[in-house]
């Protein structure tokens, strides 16, 4: 059975150890279109067509233009209340780890430091001979940036699908989900593996779930607690009690 927000807000208040899983949603409110739902992400593509290593090999120009749009677009906006109320969270939880899925960096704005992100940085590229990475924050890395130790190819440095994520990143992710006492699941269409799995690995060690969605999810039926709403309004209430 599903339980309330207040009886969410008393687990939080007692919980030393909490993780916290984020997806798109939670940039959403900020303005970053999240990856599914209507239309596609970009023009009319979808995430699979230009987030794989098959169309960075196909057409890298169309990745980049891609890549470039998104560094345009993320560049203009600034993090939400949904992300500040998990600045205050990690203020006050002993053992906090916040897991993102997403690349726009807005965590790490917003002020959270015990983070992973474990689908990579928008703002970091690699360079695919010789490995370099760099921290570039330009809106437009043009068509086809080069290595400037090697001239090989740039490519963003983040997960495409049928990539292996980081194996230390992943397995520091999974080792937050075993420990916690509860992990609130926020903004994500819990679809894309194994990001995905890392609710149940955390159930299965025992702890309480929670997803805060505008929308149910395929996971919904497995959670101790539905909050349906926008992460930027249901968040702030979450922590609320501390800001005294
Ligand atoms: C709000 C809101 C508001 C909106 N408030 N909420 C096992 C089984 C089946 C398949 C696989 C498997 N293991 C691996 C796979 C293959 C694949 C996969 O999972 N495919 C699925 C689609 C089935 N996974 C991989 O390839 C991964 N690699 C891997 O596992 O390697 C080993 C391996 C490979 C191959 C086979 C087997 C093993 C890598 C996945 C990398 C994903 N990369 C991307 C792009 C990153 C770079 C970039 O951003 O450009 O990551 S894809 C895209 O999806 C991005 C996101 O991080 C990720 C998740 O999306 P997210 O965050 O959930 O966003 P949305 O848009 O889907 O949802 C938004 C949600 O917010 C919605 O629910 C809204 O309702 C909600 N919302 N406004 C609250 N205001
Ligand atoms: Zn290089």
């Amino acid at each position: 059975m599903e339980k309330d927000i207040n009886e969410l807000k008393k687990i939080i208040a007692k919980s030393d150890r909490i993780t916290v899983l984020t997806g798109a949603g939670i940039s959403a409110e900020s303005g970053v279109p999240t990856f599914r739902g209507s239309g596609g992400i970009w023009r009319n593509y979808q995430v699979t067509d230009v987030a794989t290593p098959q169309a960075f090999a196909r057409d890298p120009e169309l990745v980049w233009e891609f890549y470039n749009w998104r560094r345009k677009l993320i560049s203009k906006v600034t993090f939400n209340p949904g992300h500040k109320a998990l600045v205050e969270l990690e203020k006050h939880v002993n053992d906090f780890t916040l897991i993102t899925q997403n690349v726009d960096g807005l965590h790490r704005e917003a002020g959270n430091r015990r983070f992973l992100e474990i689908h990579g940085n928008l703002w970091v590229v690699r360079c695919t001979k010789c490995g370099m990475l760099t921290m570039d924050r330009s809106q437009d890395m043009g068509r086809l940036p080069k290595c400037t130790k090697c001239g090989g190819l740039l490519r963003p440095n983040v997960v495409w699908f049928g990539e292996s994520l980081n194996p230390d990143i992943l397995g520091k992710a999974i080792d937050a989900a075993r420990n916690c006492e509860l992990m609130l699941i926020v903004g994500t269409s819990a679809i894309v593996q194994p990001a995905a799995s890392l609710a149940f690995k955390a159930k299965a060690a025992g702890a309480e779930l929670a997803e805060i969605n505008i929308e149910r999810t395929p996971q919904s039926g497995q959670m101790d607690f539905v909050l349906t709403g926008k992460a930027g309004e249901i968040l702030p209430m979450l922590v609320e009690n501390y800001e005294r």
